[in-house]
């Protein structure tokens, strides 16, 4: 059955692009466009116009069609661009819907086309990290994947460790003495360089996540310490209230910015005092938890001897005061002094030791089956030293052979499949 659904954003704009997949798409399509001369032809945009049951025309729009195999879906696909009007587009999508299309899930383009063999798991998911990405190394890194980037990688760990398998399986039943020279200790070898391929990407996950979804900064600390004024100098914009009065923010302000394209959710807070005011504690109350969850938190107080490691901390005021305290770093956010430095800090902090390799993995999903898949990985090497049974190890690299099969297999439970592609866009 066909399905349908518009793939751009709602609301009113130059166009608007409804797309249709399944094998009657064509025949769904001419029972509102009755040009003759729109053909079943691929790759093939025309110029036609959109009739409603009166058979009175109620737009112009260009159509492309995509012939399966050639489509995204692997289906008879159309894309309908017509002009972005809402009202438009839902009497195409109600005119589909008469002609026995139905309405699209969120993702069920993508899911189709993965069902059809036109991508892996790995690439559909990269799909949804272009659309949702929030810095552009992020839609980098979900282009490469999209391209094979991963599913590649993924491969040849999986090729090396099958060549161990096979390798440790053919000496299985010869005696010690028998074994191949060297074996264990060449096995071992290049076990410990897969284990590191695996760790590296594990460890490189939660930065290059940073510059997929962002990363959340909080500001925190006493009243007055001029978090406030911080805030509104790292965004470039008179946004929260400053006043000499201790207790000024109340509610959690936060604010989008970049540090070297690294997106950042910045956040002010109440500023961290015993108070009377029931508004005032509540405020307090929200910057505790802002801080509990934050990725990094600038905080306008002195280090203490257990420092956090994801806490920068911050002596403000710089221009009129002196301290002998241990601080990360003085600043004077009212005479824009040593900010830079702070962005730097910040950024450092975060993703500081990211260096993209060749692995790059987009979803916890993927981050789940590397680090069965390095568990696994870490046992057989453990097995192996210690010179246990063969048949053992082979059964832990056979655990991680099915744990990569994760990142990239088509037989994947149904529900995995639901719970990853319900989270695309609508259309898509
Ligand atoms: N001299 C100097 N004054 C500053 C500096 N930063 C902030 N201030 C002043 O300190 C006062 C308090 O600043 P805010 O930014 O409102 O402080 P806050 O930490 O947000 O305070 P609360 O919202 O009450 O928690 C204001 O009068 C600011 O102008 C600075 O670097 N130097
Ligand atoms: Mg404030």
């Amino acid at each position: 059955m066909a399905i349908v659904a518009c793939s751009t954003p709602p609301g009113r704009s130059g166009l608007a692009v409804v797309r249709l997949s399944g094998k009657n798409s064509y025949k769904t399509i001419k029972t509102f466009i009755p040009n003759k001369t729109l053909k079943k032809k691929h790759l093939f945009p025309s110029l036609v116009e959109l009739v409603d049951e009166k058979g009175e025309v109620f737009d112009q729009a260009v159509v492309t069609q995509y012939l399966s195999p050639n489509s995204y879906t692997g289906e008879d696909l159309v894309e309908i661009s017509c002009h972005g009007n809402p009202i438009i587009v839902s009497k195409i999508i109600d005119l589909c819907l008469a002609a026995g299309a139905s309405i699209a899930e969120p993702g069920e383009f993508t899911k189709r086309a993965y069902m059809n063999g036109k991508m892996d798991l790995s690439e559909a998911e990269s799909v949804s990290s272009i659309i949702h990405a929030k810095s552009l190394a992020g839609v980098r890194s979900g282009i490469k994947n999209l391209k094979g980037s991963l599913s590649g990688s993924v491969y040849e760990i999986k090729k090396t460790i099958i060549g161990f398998v096979a390798n440790l399986e053919f000496n299985l039943d010869i005696s010690e003495d028998d074994l191949q020279p060297n074996l264990i200790n060449n096995t071992l070898a290049e076990v410990k360089q897969q284990i590191y391929t695996l760790d590296a990407c594990i460890k490189n996950f939660k930065e290059s996540q940073f510059f997929q979804e962002g990363a959340s900064v909080v500001l925190a600390g006493p009243p007055n310490a001029g978090k406030s004024t911080l805030f509104n100098l790292l965004i470039n914009k008179k946004h929260s209230i400053v006043t000499p009065e201790e207790g000024t923010t109340r509610d959690v302000v936060e604010k989008s910015l970049f540090i070297k394209q690294l997106p950042i959710t910045l956040k002010d807070t109440a500023g961290i005092r015993g108070s009377q005011s029931e508004a005032e504690r509540q405020g307090i109350l929200k910057s505790k938890e802002e801080v509990l969850d934050a990725d990094l938190v600038i905080m306008f107080d002195k280090k203490p001897k257990k420092s956090l490691t994801n806490h920068i901390y911050v002596f403000n005021k710089s221009d009129i005061a002196k301290t002998t305290d241990n601080y990360d770093i003085h600043i004077s956010a009212k005479k824009n002094k040593k900010i830079q430095d702070l962005k730097n800090m910040i950024y450092k902090n975060l993703v500081g030791a990211f260096t993209p390799g060749e692995i790059l993995l987009t979803s916890k999903r993927q981050l789940g089956a590397v680090c069965g898949a390095s568990k696994h990985l870490k046992q057989a090497y453990t097995l192996l030293k210690e010179k246990n049974s063969l048949e053992l190890v082979v059964e832990d690299l056979n655990l991680c052979i099915s744990e990569l099969d994760k990142i990239t297999t088509k037989t994947t439970r149904d529900d995995i499949l639901d719970s990853i592609f319900s989270s695309f866009c609508v259309g898509k």
